[in-house]
């Protein structure tokens, strides 16, 4: 049995930084798929892993132990396997990109579809859209970021920031044509990063897993074919 089970929807969006995390430290896991995460949802908190409102949520079990919030489970895994940075204010920095990424695709989704996107409102979000964007262009240049080389946060080798950017960029890219040009021309940098992590091997395996086995699918539900609209499917 694999070490981990994982509770996210059939579709990439928050779940897949998770996915990309396990898949990045060679790690296999079980996905619990839709039916049980409904289960598990709609069950007495006091029978819950851990008291959650909604996926990821992620159980250990060689530790049993569960971890819900998407931030919370990248840094239990980045700790476990020793996949964070050496000093504090690099550790700072990984998480503050894994609450930025969070933020992002809040903000993409309209915070889940509480209400959904017209073109009108979609103009007046591009500002905001290339703003976040240009915080992982600035935070790369700061780190010695350029369109030929480096990590976000500097250093030798990729590192969890790298990959949640990665994860980000590329699956949202990948699926929008609108936000592909719109990162490609404010984040050229960032862009160049995430399209070579994203080529390395477990990384690439697992888009092409998510290709098979979610299709198209972002995030799913009414909110991704209004985002198809304004954004370009
Ligand atoms: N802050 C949580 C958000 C969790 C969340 O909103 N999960 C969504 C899927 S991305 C969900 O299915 N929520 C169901 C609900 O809140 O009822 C995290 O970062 O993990």
């Amino acid at each position: 049995m694999p070490d981990y089970t994982l509770y996210y929807w059939s579709v990439p969006f928050r779940g897949q930084f998770v996915r990309a995390v396990l898949a990045w430290a060679g790690k296999d896991w079980r996905e619990a798929g839709d039916g049980e995460i409904e289960k598990l949802m709609t069950a007495p908190v006091e029978t819950m892993p851990v008291p959650f409102m909604g996926p990821p949520l992620l159980i250990d079990h060689a530790d049993d132990f569960a971890i819900a919030e998407m931030p919370a489970i990248v840094l239990y895994l980045g700790e476990t396997l020793d996949l964070m940075p050496a000093t504090a204010p690099l550790r700072a920095l990984t998480m503050k990109v894994v609450n930025d990424a969070n933020d992002v695709i809040d903000e993409i989704t309209l915070q889940g579809g509480q209400s959904m996107w017209t073109d009108a409102k979609w103009r007046e979000f591009v500002p905001r859209l290339r703003k976040w964007m240009s915080f992982w262009e600035e935070t790369g240049r700061r780190h010695g970021l350029t369109c030929e080389a480096g990590f976000l946060l500097g250093g030798e080798a990729p590192g969890i920031a790298d990959v949640v950017t990665a994860t980000l960029w590329t699956t949202m890219a990948d699926r929008f044509s609108e936000i592909a040009a719109i990162f490609d021309e404010t984040a050229p940098a960032t862009s160049a990063l995430v399209r070579r992590i994203s080529d390395l091997p477990a990384l690439a395996g697992l888009a092409e897993k998510a290709r098979k086995d979610y299709g198209d699918a972002y995030c799913g539900g009414q909110i991704e074919a209004a985002l198809r609209k304004v954004a370009g499917g």
